[in-house]
């Protein structure tokens, strides 16, 4: 094939005068249509110089747009390198440095203050605004509505997404066609997509959930998208009869819990819900069943890995689980300490080895070796079992790590601002439950002695410098850190000591 990834998910649908993105205006977007604006696009991209294996740095709001830019740089064979929108200037120059992006595409209200980067790193700008204005469609609204696919095979690379590391520093999964297209097909078989299913899209699509498991694989079964902006209660709620499935994050589930005109007969035409990216507290999956009838799909995977299990379609959906490996994905629990395969029922480290996994960090071989083994097998960093029924179950992670509302939020990045901050000796980022993010971040600060830091300026200066997300929803002082023997900061006392903080009374 000349193109794997392009032809496979999106070249099927040529000609194609059939729906493909509902929009919340009404407007019908087909394939057809879709496919032209994507060629379009491609030409673009290639006529300003781009070649196969370049990188385009992304950061735009959800539009279909820009899901036909991911389309676009597929099939011109550039390597797709979305971010997160709510990322400052300063997270963005390290990700645009370090993947050496040749094309920025971004908001035009960011454009003046990504320009000195984009010249400093020699790299283009073009704007891509939330209404589909800017200079890049500008520029393809003129271009021809045809395009010669660039071949491409399934080891080449097709994105690029960044993740966090405990140490601070960003790493570029390279994520292959095969990776992503082996995980799609898997999940339109194991969660019976066809063209006739209709998905709900309330995520955002720079990340793994909502660009690839949401998007491609409602691209490879050739159904169609309700493509919303972003979660917004209403205009699920108005939308939900005319979908069949969802994919969201568990804040997505509690969040329709906890709204009145939720009800089963308004969820009567749906035929899946999935969640996934955070743990789903078992209540939630009970009470939404009680409310709905509908038992929720819960299934588990990273940015580095696509999807690796899930609960079945048929069969028992186990609330608190994450269900089977997929097929073609390998899960073993090891100790962390040896790597030796655990028994049955122990809690061990998570590792997984399938087309899905991907190719290694971006030009940081140190930390591939340490997390992906020779033998193929990826060490997730996530702590489970597989109970006696063949159940996964993440019982915790090995990673300091916070997930709030779907995002991951690495502490040590917060805790490298806040100790630079007057007054302050050190500090300790934890994640405490929270009801609406699942978990939420909390800053714990020691004074330096006989100080008494200004706490309002420091929230200031971590908004100068970190995503809204990443911020602590509070902060605290205390005259030192626990510690154990070792002098390591005991972060699970803190947890603990701080764990009803955000709960309601
Ligand atoms: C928004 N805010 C958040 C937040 N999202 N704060 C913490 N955690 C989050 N996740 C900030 C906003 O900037 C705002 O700040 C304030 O919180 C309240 O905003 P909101 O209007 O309530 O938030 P909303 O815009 O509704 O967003 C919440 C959300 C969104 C849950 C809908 O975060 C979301 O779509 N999450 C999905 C994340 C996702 O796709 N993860 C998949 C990763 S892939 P202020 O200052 O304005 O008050 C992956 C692999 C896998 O993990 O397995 O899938
Ligand atoms: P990311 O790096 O953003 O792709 O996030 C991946 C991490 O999200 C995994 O390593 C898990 O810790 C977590 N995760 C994803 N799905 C689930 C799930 N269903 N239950 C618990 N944690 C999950």
């Amino acid at each position: 094939m000349p193109n794997l990834l392009f032809d496979s998910l999106f070249g099927i649908h040529a000609g194609k005068t059939t729906p493909f993105l509902h929009l919340a205006d009404g407007r019908t977007i087909t394939h057809e249509a879709f496919l032209e604006t994507t060629a379009q696009i491609a030409n673009v991209l290639t006529r300003s110089g781009l070649k196969a294996g370049d990188r385009v740095a992304v950061q735009v709001q959800k539009s279909p747009e820009a899901l036909a830019l991911y389309a676009a740089c597929v099939q011109a064979g550039l390597v797709f390198l979305p971010l997160n929108t709510a990322y400052t200037v300063d997270e963005l120059t390290y990700f645009i440095e370090n993947s050496g992006a040749l094309l920025i595409v971004c908001d035009g209200q960011s454009e003046a203050a990504l320009a000195p980067i984009a010249e400093r790193l020699n790299a283009k700008i073009e704007t891509l605004n939330a209404d589909g204005g800017g200079s890049l469609m500008s520029q393809a609204e003129a271009a021809p509505a045809s395009f010669a696919t660039v071949n491409r095979d399934g080891e080449d690379l097709a994105a690029f997404l960044y993740t966090s590391g405990t140490t601070g520093r960003s790493k570029g999964a390279m994520l292959t066609q095969n990776n992503l297209l082996s995980n799609a097909q898997t999940l339109v078989k194991e969660w019976r997509f066809t063209d006739k299913d209709v998905l709900l899209h309330a995520l955002p699509i720079f990340h793994t959930h909502g660009l690839f498991v949401a998007s491609n694989v409602t691209l490879a079964a050739g159904g169609s998208m309700i493509f919303l902006p972003k979660f917004d209660i209403d205009a699920v709620i108005a939308q939900m009869p005319k979908a069949t499935a969802m994919m969201g994050v568990p804040t997505f589930y509690t969040r329709l819990l906890d709204d009145g005109r939720f009800t089963r007969e308004l969820a009567a035409h749906m035929r899946l819900f999935v969640s996934g990216s955070a743990p789903l507290l078992a209540e939630t999956h009970v009470q939404f069943e009680n409310r709905t009838g509908h038992r929720i799909l819960e299934r588990y995977g990273m940015t580095e890995t696509n999807m690796n299990t899930s609960n079945p379609y048929d069969g028992e959906r186990r609330a608190g689980t994450v269900g089977f490996p997929l097929p073609g994905v390998e899960l073993k629990i090891t100790d962390p300490e040896t790597g030796a395969t655990l028994p049955q029922g122990e809690v061990g480290q998570i590792e997984v080895r399938g087309e899905n996994v991907f190719k290694g960090y971006w030009q940081m071989p140190e930390k591939t070796a340490a997390e992906l083994r020779a033998d193929g097998f990826f060490i997730t960093g996530d702590l489970g079992k597989i109970d006696e029924d063949g159940y996964v179950h993440i019982v915790g992670r090995n990673k300091d790590l916070i997930i709030s509302g779907g995002y991951n939020i690495y502490p040590k990045e917060i805790e490298l601002v806040l100790d630079e901050q007057p007054g302050v000796l050190e500090s300790a980022v934890i994640g405490v439950p929270h009801p609406d993010f699942g978990e939420t971040v909390l800053g714990v600060l020691v004074p330096e002695k006989g100080q008494s830091p200004d706490l309002a300026a420091i929230q200031d200066a971590v908004k100068g410098s970190l995503a809204r997300f990443k911020h602590p929803k509070e902060l605290i002082l205390l005259s030192e850190l626990p510690r154990n023997t070792m002098g390591k900061v005991q972060k699970n006392i803190l947890r603990e000591q701080y764990k009803d903080m955000f709960q309601p009374a």
